[in-house]
């Protein structure tokens, strides 16, 4: 017979309530991916995803986001408040308190709206509370103002009201816990990125961010009454889009009325093309970023390829002989926002962000055929643009199937000449080999003479690599830099490209510290983002660290190579003046004669790398279609370089 459950003792439910949140604690990976950065901030979507879960369901209009001083979060919405009173199957507990406490609890609110899931699909605020040193839940409901006191989960204030109210709503005040997580400082871009993200994907629902941090607050206010329209509309800001096309095409659908549950979705569609050379389609499910697409994202490639066919073909643009246009033809330069919503979405990948739900690839491909089918039959001015674009595609592509021969076949007839410049290595198993990409020759000189020529390989680029961003495909391949960078990996491009090819699992961007060299190696990695994506994902990009500094103590040799300013400001105060030390800055790789590259930065035994990853994939896309589009005063780092300061020591 089940112990009666006396409030207050610790029984049954009680200790299953601190197992539940001690897991957390003691695997916080699993419910948050990291406990560096991006689980830091995934603190924050799990409790604001809630908020939107009560948007959805109509009982919530506003959000705000507030970072304090002290960088605890508040998070306040002005939903229905989470029920105050006694859980119906926790009987001794009120739904506020099983909520904050109990994993997984927060469950669908009514079974026609859909649960916004976090990017672990979440959560819940529960977890939260277990990863938080501190956290305070209020909720205005019924004309009260209630609140509860956690700390790392375990309840230290019981429900208590503290006052009156006329207005209803949630707040969650949270401290994270800096016992769990790497860093608990959090990153005003993220936030912004992400709340501005959400809005547009919950139209209408206004989004205030304010950073208390700095001396006069920052805010921030996100409300879109075009939802994903205003979305495409930001995608392709400062982008040149098609004649006549300057208001996106929107299409939005859902399942019969009739259609069983496991069978319901909504669908809503925002397109336009610009005159770029690259896609950047964007597909979400219940606001997940599903950055390996799924279901959804067939389904509208299947429809907009088809329907774009047929009405060629039907309007005699594509003539009978022609071959149809292909899905990348079709796609080149568009820009697009699918979201879809359904009551249980199955999430499939190695980072769970693609989705599974094969019945959304039938209901996608239905809603936007349908759509765009109208759309065009209604606009022929705007139908014969976006033909004429993706023939013009078609003929780029032929033309860089051109190049992609021309490029093998002058690699086959020089027998795999690879490029002049490159200083090859020579083991020959790519496991132990590095490639090193330096700027002009006379880093090249240096890194030639400071290499290891067993192992390490050069290849000098001569001055700007072209932005592969703003060229088409062929254009690209005519490049010899490009080439040279092709030949030399071996991986091959796009639709050839076969990482098991690749001649080096180390390629090394070790470019100048200045500018000039932050620039090369936007470009570089822009190439790799674009044409060798795998690469990336496999971790093989690296880029080195030169020293930027040397200080050397009066009338001693050598000294002591610094890496970042920080490092020689701690070096300099160990010296009561200035006159006891020399500092040298060191401007470019070439001012460093072959030793000091090969002992600070190439040696495997004591140099940094820095392992090049996408941690961010939405931002990543963004970045790239938006800082390296034609936007050219906007260029910074745009893929996030993990800091691991891994010293590879090779043992
Ligand atoms: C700052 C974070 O968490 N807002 C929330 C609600 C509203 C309801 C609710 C939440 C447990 C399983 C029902 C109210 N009235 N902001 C938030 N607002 N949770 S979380 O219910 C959760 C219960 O289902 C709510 C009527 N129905 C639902």
């Amino acid at each position: 017979m089940a112990k009666k459950e006396q409030s207050g003792d610790y029984g049954s439910s009680s200790i299953k309530i601190l197992e539940g949140l001690e897991a957390v604690r003691k695997r916080p990976g699993m419910y948050i991916g990291t406990t560096s950065a991006a689980g830091l901030h995934h603190l924050v979507w799990e409790i604001v995803d809630n908020s939107v879960d009560e948007a959805m369901a109509g009982f919530c209009t506003k959000i705000k986001v507030t970072v304090h001083p002290d960088n605890s979060i508040t998070v306040e919405d002005n939903g229905r408040g989470i029920p105050v009173d006694k859980h119906p199957q926790k009987r001794n507990m009120s739904t506020l308190e099983v909520v904050l406490t109990i994993l997984h609890a927060g469950g669908k609110f009514d079974n026609n709206a859909y649960k916004v899931s976090g990017g672990l699909h979440g959560v819940g605020i529960s977890v939260v509370n277990a990863l938080s040193k501190k956290l305070i839940a209020q909720v205005k409901r019924d004309g009260k103002i209630h609140e509860m006191e956690f700390s790392r989960g375990k309840t230290v204030r019981k429900m208590e009201v503290v006052g009156k109210t006329k207005t209803t709503g949630t707040t969650v005040t949270f401290w994270p816990d800096d016992l769990i997580f790497e860093t608990t400082v959090f990153n005003y871009d993220t936030l912004h990125d992400r709340l501005q993200e959400t809005a547009f994907l919950n139209r209408n629902l206004k989004i205030t961010l304010v950073d208390e941090r700095e001396l006069t607050p920052r805010t921030s206010e996100f409300c879109y009454a075009g939802g994903i329209i205003d979305f495409v509309k930001f995608l392709n800001d400062g982008k040149e889009v098609l004649p006549g096309c300057s208001k996106p095409i929107y299409i939005a659908g859902k399942s019969a009325d009739d259609a069983p549950e496991d069978q319901r979705g909504e669908v809503e569609v925002a397109i336009q093309w610009n005159q770029s050379y690259s896609e950047t389609v964007l597909s979400f499910a219940n606001d997940i970023y599903t950055d390996e697409g799924g279901m959804h994202l067939t389904g509208f490639r299947e429809a907009t390829t088809k329907v774009i066919n047929d009405y060629g073909r039907k309007a005699n643009i594509i003539k009978e002989k022609d071959p149809n246009l292909t899905g990348d033809d079709i796609r080149e330069g568009l820009t697009a926002v699918i979201s879809v919503k359904l009551p249980d979405p199955q999430f499939e990948g190695q980072t769970k962000a693609k989705l599974g739900s094969s019945y959304m690839r039938a209901l996608t491909n239905r809603i936007v055929s349908q759509g765009l089918a109208e759309y065009l039959e209604e606009h022929p001015n705007q139908a014969k643009e976006i033909l004429k674009k993706a023939s013009q595609a078609a003929k780029g592509r032929l033309a860089a199937q051109k190049a992609r021969q021309a490029t093998r076949r002058k690699g086959l007839l020089e027998s795999a000449a690879l490029p002049g410049k490159l200083a090859d290595c020579s083991v020959r198993d790519p496991e132990m080999t590095e490639l090193f990409i330096v700027e002009g020759d006379s880093a090249g000189g240096s890194a030639k003479s400071a290499r290891d020529r067993n192992i390490q390989a050069v290849l000098p680029l001569r001055g700007k690599i072209l932005n592969v961003e703003r060229v088409q495909e062929h254009k690209a391949l005519s490049s010899d830099t490009i080439t040279s960078l092709i030949t030399a990996i071996g991986t091959g491009v796009g639709p050839e490209f076969d990482i098991s090819k690749a001649r080096y699992h180390k390629i090394v961007i070790m470019t100048d510290a200045d500018v000039d060299g932050a620039h090369i190696r936007i470009l570089l990695l822009t190439f790799f983002y674009r044409f060798m994506r795998p690469l990336i994902d496999a971790g093989y990009i690296y880029v080195a660290q030169p020293p930027l500094y040397q200080l050397r103590p009066k009338g001693r040799k050598g000294g002591k190579y610094l890496y970042t300013d920080e490092e020689l400001a701690l070096e300099v105060a160990k010296y009561e003046d200035s006159s006891k030390y020399t500092v040298q800055r060191y401007k470019g790789l070439g001012e460093m004669d072959a030793k000091q590259l090969a002992e600070t930065t190439m040696e495997p035994k004591n140099r940094i790398l820095l392992q090049v990853g996408i941690e961010d994939a939405l931002a990543a896309e963004l970045a790239v279609s938006d800082l390296m589009g034609n936007q050219v005063e906007k260029r910074k780092e745009f893929i996030q370089t993990h800091s691991k300061d891994v010293r590879f020591l090779d043992i």
